[in-house]
């Protein structure tokens, strides 16, 4: 029996399969009995707790959608009631999972040759290898369009120069997915542990995602055979095509962020006396933060479902995923605040998980495209012009309006 009882105002669960109920309770009770009882420790340590992968293969975490290769294909919704049960337990196990199954299990999967599917999906799978993604580098995050690392064909070899910034897992990795610009557009790279010219270092002082691995990566001539290229991944599509799979996941895991944080904040006004031996639950002003919160994860929980449904059935848009990254992690990002107020001088201790919660929202809302990169995503759907980059030509900037003067 999970010590968790889960968040299920409207009946959601009677709109789930006994297979995504099976996947999501098991996951439950591994985060009960595993994450829970450590995560504080390895959120103080900056430490992403290793140990616990091969239970985590054991529980086919990695790569569960994929039906090949003796993994369970599970529906898209299965998968993302896998990574809300992560993310409540912390934002940085979730993140570890996406990154091995979304952005690496799948280009390698989606996009490889036979010859590196066998190679690395089984490892990946059983957790015996682990794997990272380069996408963004210290100049380009928003905007990877723009990327400076390239990839120069050599006879038989491809030769890599350039640098990558913010990359989960990096130094754990024995594989990762590297997008370089080559003379045929961007194209994606698997650069193995231990070539040399690849370095990966660990970027410290993060106040967020704490028990998550951050790294940065460096190529200086680094030289792979040219059989280590994705043959069929081209252009910046192919990258964001992986984003869509990590972002879809998020948009569940931010739910599971939230309801943790309601969970705490319900159970503690339950409990919490204040002002004449009543628990403050009884107060209309605590009710109406803990309903605010019930109200956003109801709605949040059937936008990924409805997100989940048409990813099964192959018609999720790509702004579909931006609908339900952007509004539910600013739900857990609301949640996590309103739980902290209602936990008083407890809301910012690590007695409660509410604090950590919120520090590591701060990352989830800024990765897998800014809060506001998804709002520009959805307004270009809704009105088909692009405003990522405003048409603004250098000869009119004199003519521009000036800005009025606001300093005193
Ligand atoms: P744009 O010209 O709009 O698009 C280029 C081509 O791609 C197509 N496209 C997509 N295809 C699939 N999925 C998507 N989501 C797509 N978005 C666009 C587009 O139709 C076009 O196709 P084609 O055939 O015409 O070539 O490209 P742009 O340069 O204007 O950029 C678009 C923009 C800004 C939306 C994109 O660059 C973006 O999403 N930026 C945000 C970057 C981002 O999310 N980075 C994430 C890095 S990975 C990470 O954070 C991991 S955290 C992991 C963890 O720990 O959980
Ligand atoms: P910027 O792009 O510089 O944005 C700064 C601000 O400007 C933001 O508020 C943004 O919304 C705003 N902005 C930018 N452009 C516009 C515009 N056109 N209009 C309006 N506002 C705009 N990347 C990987 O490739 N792999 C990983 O595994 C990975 N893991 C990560 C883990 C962590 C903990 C973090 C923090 C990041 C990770 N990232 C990873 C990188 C992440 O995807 C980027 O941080 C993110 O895309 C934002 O890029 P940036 O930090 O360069 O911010």
């Amino acid at each position: 029996m999970s010590r968790f009882p889960g968040v299920d105002f409207l009946e959601f669960d009677s709109l789930l399969t006994e297979e995504e109920r099976l996947a999501r309770d098991t996951v439950r009770r591994f985060v009960d009995d595993r994450i829970c009882p450590i995560i504080e420790e390895c959120f103080e340590e900056e430490r992403f707790p290793i140990e616990l992968v091969p239970e985590m293969a054991e529980l086919d975490l990695f790569g569960a959608t994929i039906g090949e290769y003796g993994l369970p294909g599970l529906s898209n919704v299965a998968y993302g009631l896998i990574m809300q049960e992560l993310e409540r337990g912390d934002s940085g196990l979730r993140s570890f999972v996406s990154v091995q199954s979304a952005l690496v299990m799948y280009p390698i999967y989606t996009f490889g040759s036979a010859e590196q599917r066998d190679r690395w999906i089984p490892k990946l799978a059983s957790g015996e290898a682990i794997g990272c993604f380069g996408l963004t580098e210290p100049d380009f995050g928003s905007n990877p369009g723009a990327m400076r690392t390239t990839a120069r064909r050599d006879g038989d070899s491809w030769v890599l120069n350039g640098a990558k910034q913010w990359i989960t897992s990096g130094t754990l990795a024995d594989v990762a997915v590297v997008w370089a610009r080559t003379d045929d557009g961007i194209r994606g790279f698997l650069v193995e542990k231990g070539t040399p010219g690849f370095t990966s270092r660990d970027q410290h002082g993060k106040l967020s995602l704490r028990a998550s691995v951050t790294s940065e990566l460096g190529f200086q001539d680094c030289r792979i055979p040219a059989a280590n290229m994705l043959p069929k991944a081209s252009g910046l599509k192919s990258p964001l095509m992986c984003l869509n799979q990590a972002r879809y996941g998020i948009s569940w895991g931010g739910l599971g962020a939230a309801m943790d944080c309601y969970h705490t904040a319900l159970t503690y006004a339950g409990q919490r006396i204040q002002f004449g031996g009543e628990p403050i639950a009884c107060h209309q002003l605590v009710q109406d933060k803990l309903v605010w919160m019930v109200s956003e994860i109801t709605k949040g929980q059937l936008l990924a479902l409805q997100i989940g449904r048409l990813k099964d059935e192959g018609r999720a848009k790509h702004f579909h995923i931006s609908l339900g990254k952007r509004n539910n992690v600013w739900v857990a990002r609301e949640c996590a605040k309103l739980a902290r107020e209602l936990l008083g001088g407890n809301g910012i201790v690590n007695d409660y998980p509410v604090i950590r919660h919120m520090m590591n929202i701060e990352s989830v809302y800024t990765y897998e495209g800014t809060h506001d990169m998804h709002n520009l995503i959805i307004g270009e759907a809704i009105t088909g012009i692009s405003s990522f980059n405003p048409p603004i030509k250098s000869e009119a900037k004199t003519d521009r309006p000036q800005p009025v003067e606001t300093a005193s």
